[in-house]
């Protein structure tokens, strides 16, 4: 069986490259959002001569083992793995209070929240180049440089810009490749979903909040604490029976969250309440149906194959990276 960072929290060592005086944080009043373990505001931090606009995650309540523990292991992992395009970046982080179980995380702002709630603004905006199943290229979509509304509504450039089926497919290929360096670094995300997925002002994914482990699902407490809360609808079926979390069961949430992004952020299997039933209907076939804005290819290529019953029958972040990058090569 595959070792997971996620899985040895305390022997994970600390990495303090990104410690910053608490002194030189700035932390405004602005609250960005507030998750099940952390609060995010919106902040600056001072490093070197230079101040930079951050988004500061801290413990939602420093009382509760739950969310310290899980606020600590995320940064752990982040300063653990480095850099990647697609993955929020750590910019600064303090752990001087953590005597008082309080974590400054400070990551790259991303201008446009996440994917989630820009996608649900756009809905109105989109444009469709898909049919019946098929990519019509006789209406090519076009970049969102060209798609700026100007004259008119010139200050409202960015409201009105459009999304098409090409930012769709960009940002499920960007997502492949976070995760697919996820992957490599033997990290798991455990809470893949669309909510979980910030953009920046130009548009590119940055994948945030991973680092709950397979310890915090097995303990307790969380347990109690995230009844409601559980991602039930994004986990795969051995997560749900034996919580049992894998890069696979990443792959899993990867399809559902293509879900997501192919319905502009639709919820999945709408109206379901949890119940044990559901799992059985997993195991018995259910699938999410085939999202409007993809491919009967894309659908079936990669989507099905996310959700494959056997762990290892489904497809990798790799093969999806593969697809997406060809699927983009045809449209642009
Ligand atoms: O969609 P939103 O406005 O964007 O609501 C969520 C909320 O906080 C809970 O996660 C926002 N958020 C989180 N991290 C960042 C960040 N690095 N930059 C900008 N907004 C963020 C997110």
């Amino acid at each position: 069986e595959t070792h997971y960072a996620n899985d040895n929290v305390k022997s994970l060592p600390y990495n303090d490259r990104y410690e910053i005086p608490q002194k030189n944080w700035d932390l405004g009043n602005t609250v960005l959002g507030t998750g099940n373990f952390g609060i995010v505001v919106k902040g600056s931090v001072e490093i070197g001569a230079r101040k930079s606009m951050i988004a500061i995650k801290t413990v939602k309540s420093p009382d509760d083992i739950v969310d310290f523990k899980t606020t600590l292991l995320e940064l752990k992992i982040m300063a653990h793995i480095g850099h990647h395009h697609h993955i929020v970046k750590l910019i600064a982080a303090s752990t001087e209070n953590i005597h008082k179980r309080k974590i400054l995380i400070g990551v790259e702002f991303c201008a446009n929240g996440s994917l989630l709630s820009y996608m649900q603004k756009r809905k109105k905006l989109f444009t469709n180049n898909v049919e019946d199943g098929q990519m019509h290229f006789t209406s090519m979509p076009q970049s969102n440089e060209n798609k700026l509304v100007d004259g008119l509504y010139d200050n409202l450039m960015v409201m009105t810009s459009d999304i098409s089926t090409l930012d769709l497919y960009k940002w499920s290929f960007q997502i492949a490749c976070g995760m697919n360096f996820l992957d490599s670094k033997k990290v798991l995300h455990a809470d893949l979903a669309a909510r979980n997925i910030l953009l920046t002002d130009d548009l590119v994914v940055k994948i945030s909040d991973f680092g709950l482990s397979r310890d915090l699902f097995q303990n307790s407490e969380y347990t109690k604490k995230t009844q409601v809360a559980l991602p039930w609808k994004w986990m795969a079926i051995e997560s749900l029976k034996f919580l049992k979390f894998s890069t696979k069961s990443d792959v899993w949430s990867y399809g559902v969250t293509l879900y997501e992004v192919f319905t502009l952020g639709d919820d999945p299997y709408t109206g379901q309440t949890w119940t044990e039933e559901f799992v059985t209907l997993l195991e018995n076939g259910m699938r999410l149906e085939r999202p409007p804005f993809c491919t009967i290819n894309t659908y079936n290529r990669v989507m099905m194959q996310c959700w494959q019953k056997e762990p290892a029958e489904r497809i990798t972040f790799g093969d999806a990276m593969s697809f997406f990058e060809k699927a983009i090569g045809l449209l642009t």
